[in-house]
This record gives C-alpha cells, sequence and structure tokens, in this order.
C-alpha cells in the first residue's frame, strides 16, 4: 500500500495541502487543495481569521479522504511570530493579531527597560524586528493584562493548529525561536529573560524537537474526516521546513526562501551572536537537526503582491514581469523600509519614496514592478556583501527555493546584481520540508542529508 504524508503548509498569503509519497525512488507531490490567505481588520487590528484557516484546514483533509488517499501523518507550518493565548479550557483570549498590525509601535522602548537590544540579541540570536512575539506580547502585557492572567499557554500558530486537530498544547523548536525569547544557546525558553519582562512563564510549554509526535486526530475530526491519522511536529517554522528542501549536500550553500518574504542566508551549526553580526540585523533561527540559519529576512514579494492587489489584479505575475522587463526606469528603493511593511497603499510607499529620494516616480505598473524587482535584487546583492564579510566565505551559487524562484525576471536580475549563478527550485520547498520530516519520523528516509539527495533527484 502507498503511503502517503499530507503536509499543509499555511503561508500569508496563500495555504496548501499536499500529499508526499516516495514512488520509484523520487518524492512525488500531489497538492490536493489550496486556499487564499491574508490578515484581515478585525476590531481595528490585523489579525488572522483562525477560524476561517481551521475551516479550510479541514475542507483540504476531507479532500484526501474523498480521494482515497489517506495519509499516515500530518503536519502544520505557517509564517513566524504570531500566536494565541488559550485559556484552561482551550478558549482563545482575544485575537491572532497578525505581525503587520501596529500594535507593537513603541514596544522596543519597554522591552529596552528590561534589558538591553546588546544582551537581548547576546542571549537569542534574533535581532529586533517589530512584529517579533517578545514586542507583540509586551502590547498584550499593556493593554490586555487579563488576557495573560486567565492565559494557560502561549501556542505560534502551527502549535495552535495542532492543539485543534488532536487536543494536545505542545510547542515546536524552530518557531519558538522566532519569539526571540529563546536562548540561543540552551535552545529552550529563555525562562529568566521570559521572568525579567514580567510575562507568566507557565504559558511557555516545554519545546519539543521536530518530529515529535503530537497526538491522533480528536474523536470528533476522526467522524467528520472519516479517517485517522498521526500528527507530527514538523520543522513547524515555514523557512525552516523551506530550508530542510535545499537541494545541496555540500557546507556553505547560500540560499534565498523567496515568497511572501526573502530569507536570505546559510546553514550554521553555531549561533553567531557578535555586535557585527548584530549590527548587520542577522539572524540566528533554530532549524531542523540544531542547525541555525543565518539569514536575513528581506521584504520580498510582499511589495509587489501587494502592488498587484492594488492595481494588477487582472494580470499574472509572469505578465507583471514581462511589463517590467520592459521598463528603463532606473529607481531603486530600500526594500527593508518600515514604510513598506503594511502601507495603506504600497503603490503611494513606493512612489512617494522615489519622490523623496530624488528619483524617477514610477507610474505604471510595468514601472512600479520593475522598481520593486530591481530594488529586491540590488538588496541580495547587499546582503551577500554581508554575509561573505561576517563568515569569511565566498558563495559561488545562490539557490532560490519556494514560490518566488518561478520568477525568472526577478532570478535574472538577481544574476545581474550579485554576479553569482542563480539555481532555482524546488517551489514547493516548505511542502517538501514539512513531508521530510514526516518521512525521517516514519523512518522512510533515514537522515535529513538522504532527504536533501531525494530532493535532488526528484526536483531539480
Ligand atoms: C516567512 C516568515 C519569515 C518570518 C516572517 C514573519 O513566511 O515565516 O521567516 O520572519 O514570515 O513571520
Amino acid at each position: 500500500m502507498q503511503k502517503y504524508y499530507l503536509a499543509i503548509d499555511i503561508g500569508a498569503s496563500s495555504g496548501r495541502h499536499v500529499l508526499g509519497s516516495i514512488q520509484e525512488g523520487q518524492i512525488c507531490l500531489e497538492e490536493v487543495y489550496r486556499f487564499e490567505n491574508s490578515m484581515k481588520k478585525i476590531d481595528g487590528a490585523l489579525c488572522w481569521d483562525t477560524e476561517q484557516i481551521f475551516g479550510h484546514i479541514l475542507a483540504g483533509m476531507k479532500r484526501c479522504s474523498e480521494l482515497g488517499k489517506i495519509p499516515v501523518s500530518v503536519s502544520v507550518d505557517t509564517w513566524g511570530v504570531d500566536f494565541v493565548l488559550i485559556d484552561n479550557t482551550g478558549n482563545k483570549l482575544g485575537q491572532a493579531v497578525g505581525y503587520r498590525d501596529q500594535r507593537t509601535d513603541g514596544m522596543d522602548e519597554v522591552v529596552n527597560r528590561y534589558i538591553t537590544p546588546a544582551e537581548l540579541y547576546e542571549r537569542t540570536g534574533i535581532p529586533k524586528q517589530m512584529y517579533n512575539t517578545i514586542y507583540q506580547l509586551m502590547a498584550v502585557k499593556i493593554r490586555h493584562t487579563e488576557y495573560l492572567e486567565k492565559a494557560d499557554a502561549m501556542l505560534m500558530t502551527p502549535d495552535y493548529y495542532h492543539y485543534l486537530l488532536t487536543g494536545k498544547a505542545m510547542q515546536e523548536y524552530t518557531i519558538a525561536t522566532t519569539t526571540q525569547l529563546v536562548n540561543a544557546r540552551t535552545r529552550n525558553w529563555d525562562y529568566e529573560l521570559i521572568e525579567r519582562l514580567g510575562l507568566p512563564s507557565h504559558i511557555f510549554r516545554p519545546i519539543q524537537k521536530p518530529g515529535t509526535y503530537v497526538g491522533n486526530l480528536k474523536p470528533e475530526l476522526q467522524t467528520l474526516l472519516g479517517f485517522d491519522c498521526q500528527v507530527i511536529m514538523p520543522a513547524s517554522h515555514d523557512t525552516a521546513s523551506a530550508v530542510m528542501a535545499v537541494p545541496s549536500t555540500t557546507k556553505d550553500t547560500l540560499y534565498i526562501s523567496s515568497g511572501t518574504w526573502s530569507l536570505m542566508g546559510i546553514e550554521v551549526s553555531e549561533p553567531n551572536t557578535s555586535k557585527e553580526s548584530s549590527r548587520a540585523g542577522f539572524t540566528n533561527e533554530g532549524g531542523y537537526n540544531d542547525s541555525f540559519r543565518y539569514i536575513k529576512n528581506i521584504m520580498g514579494l510582499w511589495m509587489i503582491q501587494s502592488v498587484k492587489k492594488e492595481i494588477g489584479d487582472g494580470y499574472s505575475f509572469e505578465e507583471i514581469c514581462h511589463m517590467a522587463e520592459k521598463e528603463e526606469i532606473t529607481s531603486l528603493v530600500d526594500c527593508n523600509d518600515n514604510c513598506f511593511m503594511a502601507p495603506d497603499s504600497m503603490v503611494e510607499a513606493v512612489k512617494t519614496y522615489c519622490r523623496l529620494t530624488n528619483q524617477q516616480v514610477p507610474e505604471t505598473l510595468g514601472e512600479l514592478a520593475a522598481v520593486i524587482y530591481n530594488s529586491l535584487a540590488k538588496c541580495y546583492a547587499d546582503t551577500i556583501t554581508e554575509i561573505e564579510a561576517l563568515t569569511g566565505t565566498q558563495y559561488e551559487t545562490i539557490h532560490i527555493i519556494g514560490g518566488g524562484s518561478k520568477a525568472s525576471f526577478l532570478n535574472s536580475l538577481t544574476e545581474k546584481y550579485t554576479s553569482r549563478k542563480v539555481l532555482p527550485g524546488p517551489a514547493e520547498a516548505t511542502a517538501i520540508g514539512n513531508i521530510l520530516a514526516q518521512m525521517i519520523e516514519s523512518k522512510e528516509i533515514p537522515s535529513l542529508l538522504e532527504g536533501r539527495k531525494y530532493v535532488k533527484k526528484s526536483f531539480t
């Protein structure tokens, strides 16, 4: 009987259910369900509609049973930093506020009262990003102390869905590191830091490594779906899963996980929490097998996704790339400028940036896309310079994985700006990494190294 593993990979702009199996020595994928995702304004705050997302999770699982392809296990991965607080009956306390919401404005100053930025980076290896969980929790502490008083657990988004599927509240390591509350050396919650911040330590449940069995489906879900299966923790942070699927088996591999965000960096075995690393804004996020993702967060395709939503809805990304290719505009923006994080209008944000920096202001969809794609590629080139200076290593090639690897125009700009060879794919890296964790757990694949060999022969 063919064994299937189900990856439920939920990104900030879309989610997908992918069945993975090994057939004739190769990993085979079958996307069985896909849905749109975005933050929505609820009571004035940008939030995730957790009920709607869970509805999609179940609908995609139901599709597996309709197809007669019952997975032996299922794992959910999502974007990082966001969380849900639950009380001791499992009820959600407040909304699942998303990372682009402004509730964290000024929270860095509050956190600074308890710990200096230098010590915070030294302990956690995570640089300041205003959306990090630490600042979000500080906003909850200040505006909704009652939620923290009633909270029984703080569950990161994928942990919350694993909880809804099984009734077991557990925390996974890779996504926990995105909170900026995990100690980079002990790889555990930094309870001393948590106490200094005045957060209740009991809501931070023991951290488990990817591959841990969470539970089986709740009885009522088994009835609803018509099957039961194991729920296994993948590397629950989508970026951690994506990096598992980098098709390289050598050290010193440079990658960009390209999607709503562009995450550019390398895999290392020890964190770098030096002052230079902090100054350059590199993050040491926890990875599979206790590795670290030494990366820089770059605003990514979010900018073009937003412009498309605003003025280019009738066009595909491919068509938009073709338009951009023909433009001659040379204006560039700093993709990591905070004005692009959650503007009311991305079109206006890009135009204003160009106007304020005395550059040609893009007017058409093609011009706007040209500015964004060129700026991203330039940002990649600057980031390579930083990584090479920090690691003392030269990188000849760049693996681009994730949905953004299909943007061939961006790939060619990346080659132009970086003078490095781009190796695109696999596009479904996150789902593949999610599936690899399940396959390794069930012993169908012996190790991550072997898993990456499978990825190389199956997808490139
Ligand atoms: C990518 C990602 C990034 C994280 C950002 C916000 O989907 O997970 O790694 O920094 O979303 O959570």
